[in-house]
């Protein structure tokens, strides 16, 4: 019997450690749902490095590695060991999509983007002499008849208490530093509702009343978002999400998500300078309206998250303090900050590049703690002294205690303010080892 093993690498941590967890509380979704279109006559294994050992002697054929952001380096580590032992190895996911020429030259084969073709493809010419593509790349058009994720190759490890489901993929902004935006250009495809629920349903039949919906941007299409909705109310699930913060302009949306069971969404604010969320191209966010929609959002129920982007041309050292307050005086819950990065292939990249504003091309660094660009208002090295001064002070017990203990908001959910309060010690925690909080 072929075998296939899976491996979502972690990532390496400031000590030179690898990053490991107790349990991983936000499985992605692409190996479950590779798994479950590989033919039933191959065996498959998944290991998720956060809290999974790897097995260098494993006995599978074939070695496919995910690649997401800066974990693609211990992935390209993983792969040279796997390569040194005569196996096959290939890697796919948003980074080596991205940037496929570098990665091909690591590895056997490369997927691009979505796999539902090529993956398939790709286990079919191994089965007919052993062999693999260097390339695969075809984008598909809709995104219908999915299988149903292999959720038994999560339920096994150490997970949290939500399992993913996808509702669509792609965004239709353009956001000039998003890498979603670079591999889909503004596409959106969606699911059929119903395949949707389908997933939904067999989450809860393996026990879970919780899922996350890893959509990057489900309020971009409000009709479907409503239907979906309302077939999830019979479910009597809880989920969480991310989208755009114009969820809370749409108050009939904005009750029907919350009658749905969702308690947590992730909004990119990115920016409290207008100027700046202009420069990304995200001219449609207002920044004069952060406050009030977080408020109506907050008062809603959800629990709001925010991810935010310092180092844009329009940053100076007052403008991250005031970064820090506007997340203390909106007691933000679960806040989250990158520095600025282009990631080669984005429009942002191709801008700094014209420019001659790259400080580097190694692609170690660009790991969202680093600054790898001349910023116009700072310097490179104070933004990166002022990104871990912004955390530093996020997650000191003071800011924790006002923004999660003492907020009226999470009161009314005793659960959420628990899951709150988890987040953030976990957060801390990284913080003080200099490990970027992104990994729940
Ligand atoms: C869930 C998630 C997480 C989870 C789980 C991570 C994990 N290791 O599994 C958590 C919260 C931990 C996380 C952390 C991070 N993430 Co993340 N994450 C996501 C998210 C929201 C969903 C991923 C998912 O399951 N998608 C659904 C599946 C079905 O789609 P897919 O992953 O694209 O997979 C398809 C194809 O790409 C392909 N494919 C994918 N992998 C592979 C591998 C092989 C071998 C093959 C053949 C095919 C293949 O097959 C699938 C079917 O077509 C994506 C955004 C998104 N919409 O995808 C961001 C995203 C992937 N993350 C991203 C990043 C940058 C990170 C972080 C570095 C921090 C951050 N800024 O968020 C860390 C790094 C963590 C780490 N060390 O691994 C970026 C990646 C950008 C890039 N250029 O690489 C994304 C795109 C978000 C964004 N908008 O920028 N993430
Ligand atoms: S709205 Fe979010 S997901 Fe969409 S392009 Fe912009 S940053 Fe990317």
């Amino acid at each position: 019997m072929p075998k296939i093993l899976f491996i979502q690498p972690t990532q390496y941590a400031e000590s030179g450690k690898l990053c490991k967890q107790k349990k991983i509380n936000l499985p992605g979704l692409a190996f479950p749902l590779l798994a479950a279109y590989t033919p039933k006559h191959w065996d498959v294994e998944l290991l998720i490095e956060v809290v999974d050992e790897i097995n260098f002697d494993s006995d599978a054929d074939i070695i496919a590695i995910g690649s997401m952001g800066h974990a693609t380096f211990r992935g390209l580590e993983i792969a040279a060991e796997f390569k040194k032992r005569g196996k096959i190895v290939v890697m796919g996911g948003y980074m080596v999509s991205i940037a496929y020429e570098e990665a091909m030259k690591h590895v056997d084969s490369v997927v691009v983007g979505d796999a539902e073709i090529s993956y398939p493809q790709m286990l079919k010419d191994f089965e007919k002499d052993g062999k693999v593509k260097p390339l695969y790349n075809n984008p598909i058009h809709e995104l219908k008849n999915l299988p149903i994720p292999r959720y038994d190759l999560l339920t096994k490890k150490k997970i949290g208490l939500m399992l993913p489901v996808q509702a669509g993929r792609g965004c239709t902004f353009t956001c000039s530093f998003c890498s979603i935006a670079c591999l889909y250009e503004g596409k959106y495809l969606f699911r059929p509702v119903d395949e949707v629920i389908q997933d939904i349903k067999e989450v809860k039949r393996l026990g879970f009343n919780r899922f996350y919906l890893i959509d990057d941007n489900i309020v971009s299409n409000p009709k479907y978002l409503k239907e979906l909705c309302r077939k999830i109310i019979p479910l009597k699930m809880k989920w969480a999400s991310q989208c755009a913060i114009h969820l809370a302009k749409n108050p009939e949306l904005l009750k029907l998500v919350r009658d749905s069971g969702c308690d947590l969404m992730s909004f990119g604010v990115e920016s409290i300078e207008q100027d700046a969320l202009d420069s990304l191209e995200k001219p449609w966010l207002k920044a004069e309206e952060h406050e009030k929609n977080i408020k109506i959002l907050a008062d809603s129920g959800i629990v709001v998250s925010t991810e935010m982007i310092i180092g844009t041309d329009y940053d100076t050292e007052k403008s991250i303090r005031e970064t820090y307050d506007f997340i203390y005086r909106n007691k933000i819950p679960v806040p989250r900050f990158y520095i600025l990065t282009p990631i080669p292939g984005t429009e942002l990249h191709k801008q700094f590049k014209k420019e001659g504003r790259m400080l580097t091309d190694d692609l170690r660094e660009f790991d969202g703690t680093r600054c790898v660009h001349t910023p116009k208002k700072i310097d490179a090295e104070k933004l990166t002294e002022m990104y871990w001064w912004l955390n530093k002070k996020t997650f000191s017990i003071k800011s924790i205690l006002h923004r999660v203990i003492f907020n009226r908001s999470l009161w009314k959910n005793p659960t959420m303010l628990l899951f709150s309060l988890s987040v953030n010690l976990h957060y801390r925690h990284y913080v003080r080892r200099k490990i970027t909080p992104n990994i729940f």
